[in-house]
């Protein structure tokens, strides 16, 4: 399929190479390839592209960025040289490669700013996060945005309507010490990742952010993160169980109707064909994006999967890049 759309495709700084060596070893991954390909914007990535029929892709600062920053001043200071760079690097370009905005989410007001900034300024098409901002003194903080006072951040994505991009990081500090460590192959794709994502967009399903926020809209990766296989019996609980003895959740919907219309999916390094399916069954094909998760993944597995797989054509046209096109307007891109 041409012109295909995909949006969780990661780039670093040039000058932060000992940091995006040190990430990619920790997943033993070829170090050296993955920082030509992390900082390559417009030779390898745009080849591939062309290659293997993406027209579009949009960029987004590779994990766990400025989440893994205790302090806020350089946090923000980082936030704003990433976006800068990456703005400057797709002039001219943009009809091939948007932008997710970088943003330091130590305080709501703040990264707030600095997503308007770059949406009015740069025409940003939304922002990637990753789930927890380290913190505090000694950067054992972790701060969720499901709280009530991220509700001004939530309100400038549903003014500036853009969707919001809950990325994973890795686990740090004490929680690393106590749940991962001596479990270390666990780290990132076969569960934490997942573990970490599926907590936050269920901790803000449950304390009520898309009651308060109706129009946000939310994409995570990988094929949902473990949720929509266990959809049932998240909404089980929830619904028969918790709510009728008055424990939490504040939220006023039921767990698969935020699913249907406040959540989107990706297919960002999970290239399931009988997932898909699944998903598309507890979701529709109009909440789910094509993508590649490159570096991490590439083009070659992604895109030949999608194309190869069986599905009737009106929703591989949704999925490949109709519905990115209605979610990020891009028109006749
Ligand atoms: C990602 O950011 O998506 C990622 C990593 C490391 C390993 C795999 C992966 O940062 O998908």
């Amino acid at each position: 399929m041409f012109g295909k759309v995909i949006l969780e495709e990661a780039f670093a700084l040039p000058r932060m190479k000992k940091e995006t060596e040190a990430w990619a070893g920790l997943f033993a991954i070829d170090g050296k390839k993955h920082a030509h390909e992390v900082n390559d914007i417009d030779e390898t990535r745009m080849a591939y592209m062309d290659k293997y029929g993406v027209g579009y892709q949009i960029l987004s600062y590779t994990a766990p960025g400025v989440q893994d920053i205790r302090d806020p001043k350089e946090a923000q200071a980082l936030a704003r040289e990433i976006n800068d760079y990456i703005a400057n690097q797709v002039k001219g370009k943009e009809d091939r490669y948007g932008c997710f905005a970088t943003l330091s989410m130590h305080d709501p007001q703040e990264a707030a700013a600095e997503l308007e900034r770059c949406v009015k300024d740069y025409s940003f098409k939304g922002a990637l996060v990753n789930d927890t901002q380290r913190s505090g003194a000694d950067g054992e903080g972790m701060i969720f945005y499901d709280t009530p006072e991220w509700d001004v951040f939530w309100q400038t994505c549903t003014k500036l309507d853009v969707p919001f991009y809950l990325h994973p990081r890795n686990p740090t500090g004490a929680i690393f010490e106590k749940l991962w460590k001596g479990r270390d192959a666990l780290i990132g794709p076969p569960l934490s990742f997942a573990q970490g994502v599926g907590l936050s967009t269920l901790g803000m399903i449950t304390n009520g952010v898309f009651d308060r926020n109706p129009k946000l809209q939310l994409i995570i990766g990988h094929l949902g993160e473990h949720m929509p296989p266990d959809l049932w019996r998240i909404d089980h609980w929830l619904e028969d169980i918790k709510k009728p003895l008055g424990y939490a959740p504040q939220c006023k919907k039921g767990v698969r109707e935020y699913f249907s219309e406040n959540i989107w999916i990706t297919t960002s390094g999970n290239f399931s064909g009988p997932l898909l399916q699944l998903c598309m069954t507890e979701m529709s094909a109009d909440r789910i994006l094509f993508s590649v998760d490159y570096p991490f993944e590439n083009f070659h597995d992604a895109c030949t999967w999608f194309d190869g797989v069986e599905l009737n054509l009106r929703d591989k046209l949704k999925i490949g890049r109709e519905n990115a096109k209605k979610l990020f307007k891009l028109g006749q891109y």
